[in-house]
Formats: structure tokens, sequence, C-alpha cells
């Protein structure tokens, strides 16, 4: 029979899922090996030809591991909650489980029709309360731990209240909230219950914190950094404003170092380690002081007497040539500091910051702007009063939102500095143009004060930090760009928060009422006095048992936890058997200690950041407690490119006015008018040849469409744009599988380029690849389509082609190079046609080499060639012997007093005496020598034959 794509698949489809083939073991004698994919978020647009190559790689990598001997879990599953499926509950009032649990269903079957080898019995969907009880469990781990910076990790709560109770607050080091006052036991054991409680939660992983949010008041929540383009909300477009909230947050910044350090023993691309590196952006620096000018302090309440302005410098070597403080305008001293006669200009600068984001801040570097407060501030060294001004180039949230102003030293000093007339001092002999921002302390010496004149920065540095140390005026500092992760939505469709309040404090509840399950509610919509959707459940309470308390009700944390929290440890899930699940994912001898990480992560790079660092953080803090066994989750990552979509557009001519016509000009034509390109459905374009019948059918409009050919045709053009259905240019694997086969799918999204890249789709070579696959089972096959091979020895060319593939796919593979292999398996199948070879010894391993990128075609056969019953899917990976490569015999060419005569066909193996014996004896030889004999040969192995006459 010619190749029946679509009974093949169907049939081992259904073939793997009724014997579970993929379904793997936490025991096994064989090595092993876990290849993780990103799992995906099921959206209601399914899958389009985009998503599964990752997914193809991996497929190919984690079949390629079983024929090489590997236990292989390769499992896959939802990250199934998220905004998406909310809005469309808000706009129709479908409850978003039921819309989730739809698309779910599509993507299972898009995905089954690709032939993936998952373990669907490890499936994990993170909206499952059976799932998010875990992700409940280790939100209550971090609430109930500390970071010891003495030990270097999380420990219990219970041991720091130990250290409490027996010497106070003095001796522990923790990254905790910065306003902790000290205390000794005594003081500790006098305070009550709430107040130890509050002192408590400056320490804990997760904690409360009063912080700057993106609200969209549109939307009712609050959106991440990346949510947000241009002051808009990305989904929908609506403004978004700054605003101060009171937000669950986790303690990531205590990680910030071991971030840092565990990048060095991963293997995941570089540009991706760096943009990891610079959001933690870690810099060494100095804390210094500025205490605030006396006449200030008699006009300040006694709230803010003591205080003074403490900024964050990476330059401490340049505080000589600090000439003003700039404030960031959200901070927290600018009302005290600001004089009658400023506050109007002050608070009108205050509103303008509100409106912008961070980022606009940041990026607005050219145009610095700013207001004076009015006040003055005493230079810790030189002692001399430095004007204090606010500008929202200086962010609120990193440092401590001050700095001291170099405009010597710093770009953005000195543009503000010019352009508001304040003084500009030289730092450095180097500088003695001071028309423009010039790093002055790398080449020169300082000047301005005794203290360091003539010295280096090197020098400078050190020298400095000591004195401001020794005036209590300042302290080296590491500071950290990342901040903490706020980690609450006021939303409906994600994980609630174990945590009930009690006087205004978060207490969880117990570990035994876990799932704390997701209550139903009548709308997903904020209350009308903006509360969170939860508050509109009845009953959202907790009681106290009767051992805790006698029946209380309190009221339960009304934000849900982001959509980052169930990524953040979904591979520990897929770890344990379905039996296994209902034990404690985390228990010291589960299924964890056996697969210990994820050894391959393939996933698209849109993740760096996010998921990523969060993934590693919580990876490290679970680690900290001992319930994981490794240091970083993913031991490799691949971030596989985008499939990019070929657009196609027709070309409406406009009339005088400008209007659209009824008329459209072939691509080639189109410059000879004035026209409007438009999207066209590139599933009605053929080679860039526009199926004119189908696009009159497309809409009513068109259907009386005239068109200006260009012989014969309408030509379309072409641009590569993002793949989406506003484009008109996605291309849903269903289709390709429909009309090709999956075996196909799978070569051509290999087939189309490097793994890594971003390529735009492009079926015009998918005929290329089917045709191969034609080819490769017709090798199989006689003239009538009878299976038919034979038992004869093969020949050494046809040895010669196996074991060139052979080898070639497995150095592809282990180099995740798998677009050669497609290339390299069409030649093989060239080669072994031309050789008319039908003999088992070679098919039956190439049926083996090949199953990893067309698994279903080689099943088949597999069976075919009497591997009865059975799956090759643990067959062996063919060895590679080198043998069958060596060429053997060389031919020479055969020179007669310089001039070549001709080639002699002689074993490479053959020593000076035998090749003379052979070259003398040959009739052809003998013929030009005629007669003579020759003076002497020169014989080069491998190389050439001269014969000196
Ligand atoms: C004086 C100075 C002189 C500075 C000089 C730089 C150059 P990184 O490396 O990114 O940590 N800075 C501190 N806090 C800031 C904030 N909240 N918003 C904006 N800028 C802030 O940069 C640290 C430097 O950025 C600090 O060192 C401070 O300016 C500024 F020739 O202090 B520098």
């Amino acid at each position: 029979m010619d190749y029946q794509f679509r009974d093949i698949e169907k049939k081992w489809q259904q073939f793997w899922a009724e014997n579970q083939t993929y379904k793997v073991d936490n025991k096994s004698s064989r090595p092993k090996y876990f290849v993780l994919d990103m799992f995906p978020y099921p959206s209601g647009a399914g899958l389009h030809v985009g998503h599964p190559l990752g997914y193809i790689a991996s497929d190919i990598f984690a079949r390629y591991k079983r024929l090489k001997g590997f236990n292989v879990l390769h499992p896959m599953g939802y990250d199934s909650f998220g905004l998406p499926a909310e809005q469309y509950a808000i706009q129709t009032g479908q409850h978003p489980a039921i819309t989730t649990e739809t698309n779910i269903a599509r993507y299972r079957e898009q995905l089954d029709n690709i032939g993936f080898s998952f373990d669907w019995s490890r499936e994990v969907r993170t909206s499952d309360p059976s799932y998010y009880k875990w992700t409940q469990w280790i939100f209550m781990q971090l609430f109930n731990s500390w970071y010891n910076l003495d030990s270097d990790k999380a420990e219990p709560i219970s041991a720091l209240i130990s250290v409490f109770e027996k010497s106070g607050n003095h001796s522990v080091r923790a990254v905790s909230d910065e306003d902790i006052p000290y205390f000794t036991a005594e003081q500790w054991s006098v305070k009550s219950e709430n107040e130890k409680q509050e002192i408590l939660l400056k320490y804990r992983l997760t904690y409360l914190r009063e912080s700057t949010v993106n609200w969209c008041p549109a939307m009712g929540t609050v959106l991440a950094n990346d949510e947000v383009k241009d002051g808009f909300s990305e989904r929908g477009g609506f403004p978004v404003v700054q605003k101060k909230m009171m937000q669950w947050s986790m303690r990531i910044t205590a990680y910030a170092d071991r971030l840092l350090q565990g990048l060095d023993s991963i293997d995941f691309p570089e540009p991706l380690k760096e943009m990891q590196r610079n959001w933690i952006g870690k810099s060494v620096g100095a804390m210094v002081k500025f205490s605030l000018s006396p006449s200030l302090v008699e006009n300040l309440g006694d709230a803010d007497k003591d205080k003074f302005i403490e900024v964050f410098t990476t330059r401490a070597d340049t505080i000589y040539g600090a000439s003003f403080l700039v404030l960031a305008p959200e901070h927290e001293l600018v009302t005290a500091l600001t004089t009658n006669a400023q506050k109007a200009e002050i608070e009108e600068y205050i509103l303008l910051t509100r409106k912008k984001s961070e980022l606009e801040r940041m990026a607005d570097a050219k145009a610095v702007s700013g207001a004076f407060t009015g006040s003055f501030a005493i230079h810790p060294l030189s002692g001399q009063q430095i004007p204090v001004w606010i500008a929202d180039y200086v962010l609120a949230g990193y440092g401590t939102g001050a700095v001291m102003a170099v405009p010597s030293g710093d770009q953005r000093d000195w543009l503000f500095a010019t352009k508001y007339n304040l003084p500009i001092v030289a730092i450095s002999d180097a500088q003695q143009n001071l028309d423009q921002q010039a790093d002055p302390t790398k080449e020169g010496r300082y000047i301005n004060s005794d203290l360091i004149n003539g010295l280096s920065y090197q020098e400078a540095l050190p020298v400095l930090i000591n004195k401001l140390e020794e005036l209590n005026a300042g302290k080296a500092k590491i500071n950290y760009r990342m901040r903490d992760a706020i980690f609450g939505r006021q939303r409906y469709w994600g994980e609630p928060v174990p945590v009930y309040f009690k006087d205004g404090l978060p207490h969880l509840i117990q570990q035994s009422e876990l799932p704390l399950v997701l209550p139903e509610v009548d709308k997903y919509l904020p209350t009308e006095s903006g509360e969170p959707p939860l508050a509109r459940a009845e009953d959202w309470r907790y009681s106290l048992s009767s051992e805790q308390g006698n029946g209380e009700v309190y009221e339960y944390e009304l934000s849900t936890m982001p959509g980052w929290a169930g990524s953040s440890w979904y591979w520990y899930r897929y770890m344990a058997s379905p039996e296994e699940r209902e034990e404690n994912v985390f228990a010291p001898e589960s299924a964890i200690n056996y697969w210990k990480s994820v050894d391959l992560y393939i996933g698209g790079s849109e993740h760096a950041t996010g998921h990523l660092l969060y993934s590693r953080f919580w990876n490290k803090f679970l680690k900290d407690l001992g319930y994981v066994s490794e240091e970083e989750p993913f031991k490799k990552l691949i971030n596989q490119g985008m499939i990019q979509g070929r657009s196609n557009f027709v070309y409406r001519i406009k009339d005088e006015a400008g209007k659209g016509t009824n008329v459209f000009v072939s691509h080639g034509l189109k410059d000879q008018y004035l026209t409007t390109p438009l999207h066209v459905d590139v599933n009605i374009v053929a080679h860039e040849i526009l199926d004119i019948e189908a696009f009159k059918k497309s809409r009513p409009e068109y259907e009386q469409a005239e068109f200006i050919l260009e012989n014969g045709k309408y030509i379309c053009g072409v641009e590569v744009e993002k793949m989406s259905k506003s484009k008109f240019n996605v291309v849903s694997p269903d289709d390709i599988v429909e009309r090709y086969g999956a075996d196909t799918l799978r070569l051509y999204e290999m087939f189309l380029g490097p793994l890594e890249q971003s390529k735009p789709w492009n079926t015009n070579g998918i005929e290329g690849v089917f045709k191969f696959l034609r080819k490769f089972w017709k090798l199989f096959h006689d003239d009538s389509f009878n299976f038919r091979v034979s038992e004869d020895e093969p020949s050494k060319a046809e040895y010669k082609a196996l074991h060139k593939i052979i080898r070639k796919v497995e150095e592809d593979i282990e180099r995740f190079s798998f677009n050669t292999s497609v290339s390299s398996f069409m030649i093989c199948v060239n080669e072994l046609t031309d050789l008319k070879c039908t003999k088992r010894e070679i098919l039956q391993q190439l049926v083996v080499v090949l199953h990893p990128y067309a698994p279903h075609i080689t099943e088949e056969l597999w069976v075919l060639l009497g591997n009865n019953p059975g799956t090759l899917s643990f067959a062996d990976y063919p060895e590679f012997k080198p043998g069958y490569l060596v060429e053997n015999e060389f031919a020479y060419p055969v020179s007669i007093n310089g001039k070549m005569k001709m080639n002699l066909n002689i074993s490479l193996s053959s020593e000076s005496a035998e090749v003379e014996q052979l070259v003398l004896n040959n009739e052809d030889v003998k013929r030009y020598l005629d007669g003579k004999s020759p003076k002497k040969m020169i014989f080069v192995k491998g190389k050439i034959i001269n014969l000196v006459v």
C-alpha cells in the first residue's frame, strides 16, 4: 500500500494511549532523564504552528533518550489560572473553570494529533484544587520562614523566635524590612502577641508591605510592569496609574546573590543569563547620610527632627562634587522639607510624576525635570549647605530613593544642573572643561580635599568610605536593582491565599485545612466599593476550630495569587506518579529524590526574567528547608525561536477622494495606482498567487470585486509579522496534519531552521518533506506497494550510507541541531534509493534512527519488519561503527615522468613494494611504458604514484 499516513497515525496514537506507552516509573535500572516543556496557558484560540516548535524538539530529544537507554520523564500540563478566562467570564458570565476546561480539551486534542510521547498520567493543571493545595502549602512555608544571613539560608521562623526569647534581635543578621527597632529578650517577652506578630511579619519571606503598584481602575486590578505599555494596560488599553497599596510580597531579594552565583553553574543561553544579571542588578556602593540644615530642623515636627537624608551611591569617590541632593517625588521626607514658598510648585510636579510609569521615567534621561523643595542639607565632609530638589529621574523603589547629585560625574545630574543653574564642581585634575559631563575620575587625580588630593579613583574610594564610617555618616553597601516580588492580584481566577486576618494582622489557616478552595461568586468583578471579587463570595470567612478558639470568625484575604505562583514549582508535581500524588509531594523519600531536577527545559525567551527567576527562587527556598535536593531546578535550558506569520496582502485601488474602490491590483503593478494594502487570509494564497474565487466568496463585499492581473494571475504581497488572528496569517497545525500528517509536520517544523532562531512560517517546502516520507516508505515496498525486504548481506556502500546517518543524527541531536538531521535523512534515503537497497539489516536500523522525528511511520514499519508485538520506543539506538566509513581504497593518480596517465584503485593498506608489483603488472601501465622499465617509483601513500622512466 502507498503511504497512508492518516490510518497509520491514528492507529499509533491509539496504541500509545491504550498501552500507556510513555507512562514512566519512578523506579528503574535505567538512568533517569527529565525533559520538560514550558506548559501552555490554554487560550481560546488553540495552538498555531508556532506553539509546537519547542514541543517537537523536546519530543525528539525525549524519544532519542529512550532509545539511548534512559528512563525518560516527559510530561505536559496546563498553566490554567489566568486573565483571558477571567475577562471572558466578566463579559459572558461563564465560570472561568468551564472556559478553561473547554480550552484544555481542545489543546489536548491538538497535542495528541502531533504524536507527542507525553506521560499524560502525570498531567497537571494549576487551577485544580489538588494542585494548588501545594502552591498554598509553599506559601505557608514561606510565611513561616526568615532568611538568616549568617547561615545564608532560609530557616523556620520558630528558630528566630527562640533567638528573640534568648537574646533579643541585636545579633540577628537577616534579610528583613529596614525599620525594625532593636529589642532585648526582656523587651520581647513583655510584648503583646500582636506586637510580636507585627515584628515577625518584617522578617517573614512572604509579608505584607505598602508598595507602589500599577493600578488599573477600569480592570480593578494591579498589573505587572510588563502588562503596562505607555501608561495603558496591554490588554484592553485602559489607563494605569501608580498607587500605594498593601500587598503580599515575596522576599526574593534575600536570594539575589545566590540567584547570581547559580547562573555560573547552569547551562542557559548566555543572553538569558545576562538578562537575569541585569535584572538582579548587583551594585557595590555606599550609603551616605546628609543631615538637615539647622534652620530647617527648627521648623520640623517632632517626628522628623532626628531625620536625615540617606543616599545610595556607587561613586562615593565623587562626594566632593556633590553640589545638591535629589529625592524621588514619592520620598517620605518631601512634604516635611517643602517650604511654603515652594509648596505649589512641588505639588504640581508630584502630580505630573504620577502619570508616568517607571519605564518612562528611566527612558526620559535626556529631558530631566524637577522642582526645588526650598530646603538645604549639609554635606557630611565639607559641611556646606546644599539644596534639596525632587526629580522623577530618581526612582522611589531603588536604593534609598535619594541621590547625591554630582554634575561633574553623572550625565543626568549634569543635565539637571545645567537646566536649573545649579553649581557644577570639578573633582579631578582631568576636568578642565566642564562644558559637558565627562567621566573625571578614571584617569585623573582628585582635587578639592586634603583627604584625597592627588589620589586615583582606586585609592580614593576606600579612604572616603573609611572616613564616612568614622564620622558615622555612611557605610559600604551592596544594592540590588531587583525588588521583592509583589504576590497578589485583586482578581478572581487565581489561588486563594491561605490567610485570615485577626486584629488587622495576617494568620495562616491550618495546614490540614488545605486546599482553601476558590469560592463561588455572583460576578467576576470588583465590588462597588472597589474590593476584589472574592469579597462577593458568601461566607468567605474563617472560623477557628474548637481546639484553636471558640468559634470566632475572621475575614479571609481577598486577593489571589499572581500568575507566576503555580508555575514556580510545577516540575516537582510531575515527579510524583499518580499513585504518589495523595502523599506529601515534598516528603523526604518522595519521587523528588529520584528525579532531582530537570535535565532539559525548552521554552520561550519571554520568560527570561519572570518565570525563570521566580522558579529558581522557590527552588532555592525549598532546598533550604530540605524539601528538594538541588540548588538549581533546570540544568539546561534552550529557548526556541518564534515562528512568525507570513502575511499576504492584496492592494485595493483608491479613488481620487481616497476612498477604497472594489478593484484590486496585482503586486507587481501596484505602484501605478493609489492603493491600500489589505491583509488577506493566507489559506487562500498558494505560492503568492491568490485564489480569486475563494477571495470573492470570503466576504459579501468582495463578491463583485475586479482584478488587474499580471500574466493572468493575481500576485499577493508578502510580509513577515507576528502570527495573529488579526493579520489573517495564522496557520493551524490541525490543517497541516490533516493534509500531510503529523510526521511531516514534525519534520517540517524542524527543517525550517535552527531551533533557537525565529523564522517565518512558509509552507512552500512542505511538499518536499512529505515526498521524502513517501520515498522512505517506498524503500520497504516493491512497485506494486507490496512490503518486501531482503535478508541479503548489504554492500559496503549501503553500510556506509547507514552509518553516516547513525553518526550524524546522534551528533545533531546531542547538539540540539535538529534541522541539519532532516536534510541528512533526505540524502540518506536518496542514496539508498539509488542503490536500490532493500536489505533488512540496513532498513531496520534506519527506522530506529528516524523514529524520534517521525514516530508514526517508523512504528508501522517496525511492525511490518516483523517486530511484533509492540513499539520501537524502547529499542536500542543503533551503534555507530566507524569501520564502515573508512575509505579503504584509493584511486591513485599514476603519472609517468610527471604526466598523469590514469587512476588505479589500490588498497590504502598496501605498502610500497606491493604497490610497485601491482602497478608494473597492470596492463595499461605496461602499454604506456612500452617495454621500458622505470628507473624508480615515487610513492606517497594516499596521494600519488609517479614512475620515472
Ligand atoms: C553619585 C554618583 C556620581 C553616581 C557619579 C553615579 C555617578 P547603579 O549602578 O545602577 O546601582 N542612584 C542611586 N539611587 C537612585 C535612584 N533611586 N534613582 C536613580 N538613580 C539613583 O547606580 C547607582 C547610582 O545611581 C548611584 O551613584 C546614584 O548616583 C544613582 F559620577 O551617586 B551615583
